[in-house]
């Protein structure tokens, strides 16, 4: 892919209060001992490793946001802020390509914080089960990673959709050029959101009708209209659980690894990534790494690994 930097920039996020499971915070670890740097290498990208930032455990930084429903909300805004500069400073010469590896989804929030800082636009694939367009007020949960994808397009709580961005900042995503894939669990306060915003679906229905390679070629065409560039963010409970079993909340009848490498193939060919994360690997629940080395897989193939 001649598009894309030929420098990586590998930052993990140890990040697992955005969840009610405990266990994604060793998903960095997880997806590093899959052999991520060396596949990498392999496909002749020169590597930077710039190790995890931490996130803090103890009960005093645990609370929930008074008056919210938002758990552990001090720690997850913290260590977002914190990402979302790593993030913009990686970006800044604009020749490394930053490749974020979670930790729950909320911290998508400082991922997009930060690659949107030198951009105008940007668009977005969201390639999850889940939505994760809930607000404080609509969340079943209070868990924020359900809230993420939200708060990155300026909906929810200040303390949230500030992050990166400061107060009165202006979210620069766009809903129009964000696009779910592979989505099978929705709230109802979900579903409304992403009508309201024209945020783009392909549940299952659609990838069973049309196929996966049909989809992502529509998603990287809304996403890519008019930005700048479309980042990745791929929760592996978008995968079957068949063939991501490590993530804390499975959702039966999903997409599978081998339509799930066409899609990174795809949105690889399209020359327009500017930045991913993958997120939600729970080595806890996994079964001998599976779903951290279906993670490396799919970060090969999204960098440009062909078979011939
Ligand atoms: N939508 C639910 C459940 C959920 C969201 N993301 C995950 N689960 N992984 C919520 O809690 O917001
Ligand atoms: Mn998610
Ligand atoms: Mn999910």
């Amino acid at each position: 892919n001649p598009n894309i930097c030929k420098q990586i920039s590998v930052l993990g996020v140890p990040m697992d209060l955005g969840a009610d499971r405990r266990g994604v915070d060793m998903g960095p670890s997880a997806i590093r001992c899959a052999g991520l740097e060396a596949r990498l290498e392999q496909l002749g990208y020169a590597v930077q490793d710039e190790g995890d930032l931490v996130v803090r455990r103890a009960k005093a930084y645990s609370s929930t946001l008074p008056e919210t429903n938002m758990k552990y909300a001090y720690e997850i805004v913290r260590v977002n802020e914190e990402l979302a500069e790593k993030v913009a400073a990686i970006t800044a010469a604009g020749d490394w390509f930053p490749l974020i590896l979670g930790g729950d989804h909320s911290i998508a929030i400082g991922t997009l914080a930060g690659v949107t800082r030198y951009k105008e636009r940007i668009g977005v694939i969201w390639y999850d089960a889940h939505g994760d367009v809930n607000t404080p007020d609509t969340s079943p949960s209070g868990n924020i990673h359900g809230m993420a994808l939200a708060a990155a397009l300026g909906f929810g709580h200040p303390a949230l959709t500030g992050i990166g961005i400061g107060s009165g900042g202006v979210p620069r995503i766009d809903p129009r050029n964000v696009v779910l894939v592979g989505a099978r669990s929705l709230d109802p306060g979900e579903r409304i959101f992403l009508k309201q915003h024209g945020v783009t679906v392909y549940t299952m229905h659609e990838i069973d009708r049309i196929g996966i390679s049909a989809v992502m070629e529509q998603a990287v065409r809304l996403a890519s209209a008019g930005t700048e560039g479309v980042h990745l963010s791929l929760d592996l409970d978008g995968l079957d659980p068949e063939d991501a079993p490590g993530v804390g909340t499975p959702v039966p009848a999903g997409i599978s690894l081998r339509e799930s490498l066409l899609a990174m193939e795809i949105l690889s060919a399209s020359g327009l990534l500017t930045s991913a994360e993958f997120v939600e690997v729970n080595p806890v629940l996994d079964l001998r790494n599976k779903t951290a080395k279906a993670a490396v897989e799919l970060i090969a193939s999204l960098l440009g690994e062909t078979i011939m």
